[in-house]
């Protein structure tokens, strides 16, 4: 076990024990898990990979070739602890890489497609990466011409892989080969990838999750959505994000056997195409997603008679628009309020419908522990409003090499900060009333204002920038950036300040959606800018709930 690690802290000797000996830990490991599977049920489709040309594997088929790419890899020096910035679109290789990099042992660091040269050349210098995994081009975007960029000046990264014609790096295609002996087995308490955080400092922090406790989620998630050996799971979401990938996500129907169908795109027409032709039977969306599938689910001409279960979360989901979800697609709703930290509530498949449509479930654990606190860390009163703190089995104790954020982000005796405002009803169902931390929820996409702001204000006409986020009927929020110029700088038009963004390199979903020129900001007593006093500013009046 390479517990306990520098890089980040881990569970208390205590706990650990407690949740092995409540069977929570099993001691299973990815690379074994689908080891077994392989065995149990060889010729049972794992993968779907729909275009340009359809491509099932099987579970035989993806264990030999989670073996023989790990096998390539190792042959390329990728070591056990190692980083890889895996940086893919919803297609099969994704799968295949990162378990290959299980087998190893070495960490997948989940970069979204989105992601442009900022967030990549920061993934791959923290993490110091040996490699970064792209496809040659996606949604446009020359995914090479970032690579060879970020390469040059890493020092660290030795290697690019790429899906498709490889440019001047190396087609992964080309690495896979017959598997040796290495004689090295990842352990279950080993870490076992690294995931992205929401965010709300200038750099997204990174997440250390081991087999075990992500494994533990995956098997508790299956469990209460009912994920088998007959789910035929879709993709929808971007498949690095944690929502799609543990809850139940493509980890989870792997785990209990079943198909995982990857949609290269989120939009009706693509995704009801597949639901039809691959039989789909469950998947999840974002509440702006889950919308615009509400309005187009009745007039569809595809069949959707298979869909069984959608999980809608990521960001509050309005009650108006989740009592029409149902009849709209004749399926259950569940809805799911998780986090890449750890913790996932659910609701019920046996909730009554009332519960579903209003509240945003409870945890996956009896040893989920669950404290509602005032902002003096006191327990509020049963079913008021409060910070919401969390521990548990597959909760993270600190972040990977952040021990000061960690220092603000866990209480003393390792509960993790939300920076979520909820209310727990006496069922145990929490209902998600707000947020204290400063994040921007565009629909699921997380922004950290800090994050937008040093960019903004590298802008040699910016005098100060304030970013908050504004109600918005379909995204739910939108970014607004406040705006203060120089005294006697050349004035600037919104467009420009967004240029400044994007030409910045940075996720597109980032990019301000507003950008207001104003003289200062609303100041609070001790003199410093009142992001309270901009955002109840800044809203048109109540989220109008769509
Ligand atoms: C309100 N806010 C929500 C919800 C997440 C499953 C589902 C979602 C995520 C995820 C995830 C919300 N209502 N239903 O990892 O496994 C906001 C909260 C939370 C933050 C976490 C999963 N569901 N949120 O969204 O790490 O503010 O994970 O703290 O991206 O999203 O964001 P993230």
């Amino acid at each position: 076990s390479a517990f306990p690690s520098p890089d980040a802290p881990t569970w208390p000797d205590e706990f650990a024990e407690r949740y092995r000996a409540a069977g929570h830990w099993r001691g299973e490991t990815f690379g074994g898990v689908l080891r077994e599977r392989a065995a149990a049920h060889p010729d049972r489709v794992a993968i779907v990979d729909p275009g340009p040309e359809r491509r099932e594997w099987t579970y035989g088929e993806l264990d030999v070739r989670a073996s023989r790419m790990a096998a390539g890899l190792a042959a390329r020096g990728i070591s056990p602890g190692d980083r890889v910035v895996v940086q893919l679109p919803n297609i099969a290789e994704f799968v295949e890489v990162v378990f290959a990099l299980f087998r190893i042992g070495a960490l997948p660091v989940y970069a979204l497609p989105a992601h442009r040269e900022t967030e990549i050349e920061y993934f791959c210098s923290f993490t110091e990466a040996v490699a970064y995994v792209i496809p040659d081009r996606h949604a446009g975007f020359d995914h090479l011409a970032l690579a060879s960029k970020v390469k040059a000046r890493t020092p660290s990264l030795r290697h690019v892989f790429v899906v498709g014609s490889p440019g001047g790096h190396t087609a992964l295609s080309e690495v896979p080969c017959d598997p040796v002996d290495t004689g090295h087995e990842p352990a279950p308490d080993d870490l076992a990838f690294l995931q992205l955080s929401g965010g709300t400092t200038g750099v997204p922090k990174l997440i250390p999750r081991t087999h075990d406790d992500y494994i533990y989620s995956l098997r508790g998630s299956d469990e209460i959505c009912g994920v088998d050996g007959d789910t035929r799971f879709l993709v929808v979401l971007p498949a690095a994000h944690n929502f799609p990938m543990s809850s139940p996500g493509w980890l989870g129907v792997l785990y209990a056997g079943g198909t995982v169908v990857m949609c290269p795109s989120p939009d009706p027409a693509t995704a009801f195409a597949l639901v039809e032709s691959e039989r789909v039977t469950m998947t999840g969306l974002v509440p702006p997603l889950a919308l615009v599938w509400t309005e187009a689910g009745p007039g569809t001409a595809h069949d959707l008679s298979s869909l069984e279960l959608v999980l809608v979360g990521g960001a509050k989901y309005s009650e108006s628009a989740a009592r029409r979800l149902e009849p709209a697609l004749g399926c259950r709703l569940m809805q799911v309020f998780g986090m890449a930290e750890g913790l996932v509530n659910y609701t019920r498949l046996d909730d009554d419908h009332e519960t579903v449509v209003t509240t945003q479930g409870r945890p996956i654990s009896e040893d989920d522990e669950i404290r509602v606190v005032d902002d003096a860390d006191e327990d509020v009163p049963e079913g008021g409003f409060g910070h919401l703190l969390t521990r548990g089995p597959y909760t993270i104790r600190g972040y990977w090499r952040a021990p000061e954020h960690d220092a603000r982000a866990f209480t003393d005796d390792g509960f993790y900060r939300t920076g979520d405002i909820v209310r727990r009803l006496p069922t145990g169902h929490l209902v998600v009333e707000g947020r204290a931390k400063d994040q921007i929820n565009r629909g699921g996409e997380k922004v950290a204002p800090e994050e937008l702001e040093n960019i903004i204000l590298a802008h040699p006409s910016v005098h100060d920038v304030c970013v908050v986020g504004v109600a918005d009927a379909y995204l739910g929020e939108r970014t607004l950036a406040y705006v203060i110029l120089r005294e006697g700088a050349e004035a600037l038009k919104p467009a420009a300040v967004k240029r400044l963004v994007r030409e910045r390199g940075v996720a597109a979903y980032k990019i301000p959606d507003l950008v207001e020129f104003v003289e200062a900001f609303p100041q609070t007593g001790i003199g410093k800018v009142s992001k309270k006093g901009l955002r109840t500013e800044a809203l048109p009046g109540p989220a109008a709930s769509a």
